[in-house]
């Protein structure tokens, strides 16, 4: 231990109930200038906040230190997104403290979870991409592995949702508005160039120089959030950059006289780090992202250059300094920063620097839609980013003489593997990012089996046949204590109380739980915890939607971004269709269901918004019907996020993962349902097939065209409209949406959806309508049992160990990163 790290874990702050009320008392006073008296909810949050951020510093210096003395291996996870949700509860769960706040806040005569609630969640993210980077952040730290999280300080995250009539309407999400007690602004800030020219020149030694002449250059200013593990002393960094201008560009400007022009300056330069584009549309154009993308990834490394060289003095170590891990595309980029860094700026020989670059680069690929695989226009690229578009050229060069040598006039081959798509849409040609992070990195890997499998197969087919050694799967998986200790507090008791306390370190230990299956005591508590989530559920809905819905009926819930592939409307026409069998009377012995849905839809994405109205149309009409209300409700929770997740997945009896085969990479609400006891209603999607696999098939409810179905459907030749015509359930939910009922007799407004549903249907909702309505009539049928219900459920639970994040991360450590876990002790 060195001095520091020991000084900074001595002072550690009390941990007592007394210490803590005695520093939030303080910090109200010092923090917010309020007391007691006058401090609403918000101050009352900032408060605790900075009471737990005090206590969290000195385990984050006493790291750092240690981690700097020992020259540990640092994991650089590089992500665009980073979709953490809310801090508070999150750490005092980490450091243990939570039973003792909530007696000093009780102690007060202040609600926990009031205060909790006041707090705004970094929306930094999308969906699943973002939200699995920060589940790994979390496992890292539990795990003790040096890590550091580079991304974007997004001045504005995703868009908060609101619903009016029944449509998405998108608020932008000032996050940052009321401050943010969790981050340190450091004084780290890196130059980051765009545009301009490239010029070649000789140096002393009469070797050809490249000097990059960018015609702009703002800087990228660290902004730190301690990541703590649990149960441990080691904090690791979420390290984001905010963009800011050139100051003495400024001062230059301003000396000429022109403030304003030097005002613009400023602004142009903010508005990198300014707001996260949604995903789900097409990036064409969107000059603004290639340039977020190399500014982040621009700084990361840059930062991880100087402490190379500070601790090693030379970046011949770099390799067992970093490993630099990009998630997705997104950060691809960083392949021709690095080379650009090293043999620009340290003057290193192109074939020593790609060795060291291949060797520090590793590739997770998370899709397999053609649209989502980045690609950039050549001359946007050109303007944005000349010298890199030099480099890129450069090394596709030399590994397109690699592949001729293997593949002898192979020219299709070729073409395919480029780092440039010569003929691109509209003769434009195009920069492949995923083709880049390929040859660029060491490892590549898929988020699940099937979905690994697929890649080697289809989209990465010929880098597979090149080096299928690189290429492995790494399964998904997300933090038990965010998604289970957070989001479901008595299921967490029930299992500290049951099988011990380690489970929330090692999740394997659940199958201590599978006798408890059969054990008729047990069971009923079980349903007592699932009853108590749905209620607290109801309250949210209540108050969000204004309908009230029976925890006492089956919970049927998809939340996840709106897609057409993940056919959220295949889930409104089987709610169309048993609407329609119950006014019909054909639902007699009915089991009486509450359809929960959630999620956001890019905004540009017009078939998915019209999903959104569809659903809240239906609600409208099912929810007034007394005729069936009582059978049947549909809830549409607006602005779905990891705070109101937290609440979603725990109060779920099933779980809705219906993608069509092939198309879900992996999936990660899946698991969190999984672990909060639902059961699924699946297809054999992205990781569905493993966690029916894991909790065995007799538990999970199975529908659905497989891959290789689905692929042969196409190749005979898919006529959605004739299974229409066939399926009088598919032609009497699609009528009478037609008929305008949902619509107050508009009939025009849901055509755009059924009519590409009847003419292409591309996520083949048609073909999978009959076996998902009769999967569907299983899982209601089988809810009426309770006893075996909640026998399925709770060995759902007792065998979703394998869906961890700590188990990715072992894995991801053992194969790729290969670095040593470093425990911070005291
Ligand atoms: C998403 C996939 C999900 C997967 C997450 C995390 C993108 C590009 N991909 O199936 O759609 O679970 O990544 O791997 O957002």
């Amino acid at each position: 231990m060195t001095d520091i790290a020991e000084r900074a874990l001595h002072t550690r702050i009390a941990r007592s109930v007394d210490a803590i009320r005695r520093s939030f008392v303080d910090n109200l006073f010092y923090v917010t200038g309020r007391t007691l008296d006058n401090a609403t909810n918000l101050d009352l949050y900032t408060a605790l906040a900075f009471t737990i951020r005090d206590r969290i510093l000195a385990r984050m210096v006493a790291a750092e230190d240690i981690y700097q003395r020992r020259g540990a291996k640092t994991v650089a996870y590089l992500s665009a997104e980073f979709l953490v949700g809310p801090h508070l509860a999150n750490n005092m769960l980490n450091l243990r403290l939570t039973d003792n706040v909530r007696e000093a806040m009780a102690g007060l005569k202040l609600d926990l979870e009031a205060i909790l609630e006041a707090e705004e969640e970094p929306g930094l993210g999308n969906g699943g991409l973002g939200r699995l980077a920060a589940c790994y952040m979390d496992s890292l730290a539990t795990l003790e592995i040096p890590a550091t999280g580079y991304g974007i300080r997004y001045e504005f995250g995703i868009f908060d949702q609101l619903i009016r009539d029944g449509w998405q309407v998108e608020v932008a999400d000032a996050w940052l508005r009321q401050g943010n007690p969790w981050e340190l602004r450091r004084q780290h800030r890196y130059p980051v160039g765009f545009g301009g020219s490239v010029e070649r020149q000789r140096d002393d030694e009469h070797r050809v120089r490249v000097r990059w002449t960018p015609d702009s250059t703002i800087f990228g200013v660290a902004y730190d959030t301690p990541i703590l593990g649990y149960g441990v002393l080691n904090v690791n960094m979420l390290r984001l950059w905010k963009s800011e201008a050139h100051e003495s560009f400024d001062l230059q400007a301003f000396n000429v006289g022109d403030y304003y022009g030097a005002v613009d300056a400023m602004v142009t330069a903010e508005n990198i780090s300014k707001v996260l584009y949604p995903n789900d549309e097409p990036d064409a154009g969107k000059a603004l992202r290639l340039r977020q993308q190399y500014f982040f990834v621009s700084c990361s490394l840059q930062d991880m250059i100087r402490i190379t060289l500070r601790d090693d003095g030379s970046l011949e170590h770099f390799p067992d300094r970093f490993i630099v891990q990009l998630n997705d595309t997104h950060p691809a980029i960083a392949i021709a920063e690095f080379m650009r860094l090293l043999v620009d700026e340290h003057l290193m020989d192109w074939d020593r620097a790609w060795a060291l670059t291949r060797r520090s680069f590793a590739y997770t690929n998370h899709t397999l839609l053609p649209e989502a695989l980045e690609t950039w226009p050549v001359p946007l690229f050109e303007r944005t980013l000349p010298r890199h578009l030099e480099i890129i050229y450069e090394i596709n060069a030399r590994f397109l003489d690699d592949v001729r040598v293997r593949f002898i006039d192979d020219h299709d081959r070729l073409a395919l593997l480029s780092l440039i798509d010569e003929g691109g849409a509209g003769g434009v040609r195009r920069v492949r990012m995923a083709n880049l992070a390929c040859v660029g990195s060491s490892s590549i890997n898929g988020v699940a089996g099937l979905h690994t499998e697929l890649l080697k197969s289809t989209v990465l087919r010929d880098f597979h046949d090149m080096w299928p050694g690189k290429f492995h799967n790494k399964t998904n998986g997300v933090t038990p204590r965010r998604f289970i200790a957070l989001a479901n507090p008595p299921l967490a008791r029930l299992l500290d109380e049951v099988i011990g306390d380690e489970w929330l370190r090692d999740l394997e230990l659940l199958r201590a739980l599978e006798p408890q299956a059969s054990d008729g005591a047990f069971r009923q508590r079980w349903r007592g915890i699932k009853r108590e989530a749905k209620a607290k559920l109801a309250d949210h809905v209540r108050r969000a939607c204004g309908v009230s819905i029976d925890p006492d009926t089956l919970f049927d819930v998809q939340v996840k971004r709106i897609h057409e592939y993940k056919r959220q409307h295949l889930n409104v026409l089987h709610i169309v269709s048993l609407y329609h069998r119950l006014r019909e009377g054909g639902g007699g012995d009915s089991t009486p269901r509450t359809f929960v849905f959630g999620g956001k839809a890019a905004p540009g994405y017009r078939m998915a918004k019209l999903i959104i109205k569809l659903i809240n149309s239906v609600a409208e009409v099912v929810n007034r019907d007394t005729q069936v209300n009582r059978l049947l409700r549909v809830v549409f929770v607006p602005d779905f996020n990891v705070k109101n997740g937290q609440h979603i997945y725990a109060a779920a009896d099933l779980s809705e993962q219906i993608s069509t085969a092939g198309k879900e990479a992996s999936g990660t609400g899946n698991m969190k349902f999984t672990m909060n006891g639902a059961l699924t209603i699946g297809t054999l999607d992205g990781a569905n097939v493993e966690i029916r696999a894991a909790v065995g098939e007799e538990n999970f409810f199975l529908f659905g065209q497989t891959v290789e179905q689905v692929a042969e459907t196409w190749a005979r030749g898919y006529r959605p409209g004739e299974i229409y015509e066939r399926d009088p359930d598919l032609r009497g939910a699609i009528d009478l949406i037609n008929s305008g009922f949902f619509a107050h007799g508009d009939r025009g407004l849901f055509r755009p959806l059924t009519d590409h549903l009847l003419a292409s249907d591309p996520f083949l909702v048609c073909a999978d309508f009959r076996d998902y309505v009769e999967c569907q009539d299983r899982a209601a049928r089988a809810y009426r049992d309770p006893e075996d219900w909640s026998r399925m459920s709770i060995l759902n639970v007792a065998r979703c160990g394998r869906f961890s994040s700590d188990r990715a991360i072992r894995e991801y450590n053992s194969d790729v990163w290969k670095a040593r876990p470093l425990p911070v002790t005291s």
